[in-house]
């Protein structure tokens, strides 16, 4: 093929489409009634526009998993744009989440759940259950062990090997407390500990195999089980991000990653950074035969928008697209316009999993995109913040 598809023949590629309302788990519903009636709404979540927030997921996954109806509001993050003004209005910290129930408005996450508890029972243990406080504490413990280790630099080598170790005894005595259970969850069904460990257990196994060449999942066997476990649920696949997003959202949010420097992170960071991204370890269920289908018509719904917020001028990249997207669906390659690959190299680093599609979409369209681009030359495309992400301000595309 010597030219790239055109938008419309594109268009004529996928039928990809899901009930937001109705259907599974997904990070762009508005509202979520799980077959009940709208007028059986009694909850509103507000959480980031981003699906990013850590305690956010936390409560999102709990009313998926208990399909309780709720309608969803979302607000950005002072790092990624301006806070709306009627949510400082609602909440005047601006924190996230928040939860409206029967007009009542709370926020905590831990307050959240136990509200929603009293109101719609516990999803199989309560929080303040006897089995699921040391759970709780246990997580906190495993959380302060990361952020020491991940979010201070470590300029000794001998100070990461210490905050290293003392990770790995937190992780020894989670690996303890899961198999202390016959099954792969923290207690003997799926319950809220399984919740309430989620986001930043994700977090740390991503951030830890980019910056530290660290694997929680695959050195770790009941994590490992865990992990496999939590993923044959579709409700947390629907609200699982990527090692990408992860590594790229955490350092503004946490006030800073940082690296060791040793030859596995450096080998670690580029996989993710540069693929290929088919052998990123950042999920085990078998590939959905439709997720090119996904990616496609993501990228065709705000197209618009990602041609306009782009660096190179809306020509050139609007040609280059359609050259990056004939390769995913035709996997044949049509040369991109000179310049392009600047372009092309920028999107690729600005998909967030799951705010814009799930997590095999996108490595697919982040290989389409980069096996474009590099058929122009290896100039990287500008360089993700660090320091804020103002670069994924949602109002950018708020008009799709
Ligand atoms: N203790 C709070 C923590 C919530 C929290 O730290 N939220 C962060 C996001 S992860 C937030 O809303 N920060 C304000 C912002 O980023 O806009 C809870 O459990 O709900």
């Amino acid at each position: 093929m010597t030219t790239a598809l055109s938008w419309s023949e594109l268009e004529a590629l996928t039928d990809w489409e899901i009930d937001r309302t109705n259907g599974p788990t997904n990070a762009q519903a508005r509202l979520r009634l799980f077959g009940q009636s709208e007028a059986d709404v009694r909850v509103t979540l507000y959480r980031d526009n981003h699906a990013w927030c850590p305690y956010c997921q936390k409560i999102w996954l709990w009313l998926e998993e208990k399909q309780i109806p709720y309608r969803i509001e979302k607000v950005t993050m002072f790092c990624y744009g301006e806070k709306e003004s009627w949510y400082k209005r609602v909440v005047p910290s601006g924190m996230l989440p928040a939860l409206e129930l029967d007009g009542r408005m709370i926020t905590e996450s831990d307050d959240i759940l136990i509200a929603l508890e009293s109101a719609f029972s516990p999803l199989t243990y309560a929080m303040q259950a006897p089995n699921v406080m040391p759970m709780r504490r246990l997580e906190r413990l495993l959380f302060r062990a990361w952020c020491n280790w991940l979010c201070r630099p470590a300029s000794l080598i001998r100070k990461d090997v210490l905050s290293r170790k003392k990770f790995q005894e937190i992780v020894d005595l989670v690996e303890e407390a899961l198999a202390a259970t016959p099954g792969p969850y923290f207690l003997d069904e799926f319950s809220t500990a399984d919740v309430i460990f989620t986001p930043y257990v994700e977090r740390m196994n991503a951030s830890l195999f980019y910056y530290k060449g660290y694997k929680l999942r695959e050195d770790n066997p009941r994590m490992s089980a865990w992990f496999d476990a939590m993923e044959t649920r579709e409700t947390y696949r629907g609200t699982q991000s990527d090692f990408h997003t992860h590594s790229h959202d955490l350092p503004p949010q946490m006030g800073g990653c940082y690296e060791n420097g040793e030859a596995e992170a450096k080998r670690c960071e580029a996989l993710v950074d540069q693929g290929p991204w088919a052998e990123v370890p950042d999920v085990k269920y078998a590939e959905p035969e439709n997720s090119r289908a996904e990616a496609l018509a993501r990228m065709l719904k705000h197209r618009e928008n990602i041609v306009r917020v782009n660096p190179v001028d809306d020509a050139t990249i609007d040609e280059a697209l359609r050259c990056g997207l004939t390769k995913l669906m035709t996997g044949e390659s049509v040369q991109p316009p000179a310049g392009s690959e600047v372009g092309l190299r920028y999107l690729r680093d600005r998909i967030n999993v799951p705010r814009d599609m799930s997590i095999y979409a996108a490595k697919r369209l982040r290989q389409a995109l980069e096996d474009t681009a590099a058929m122009v030359s290896d100039k990287q495309g500008p360089a993700i913040p660090i320091r804020n992400r103002y670069d994924q301000n949602p109002k950018e595309f708020a008009s799709a």
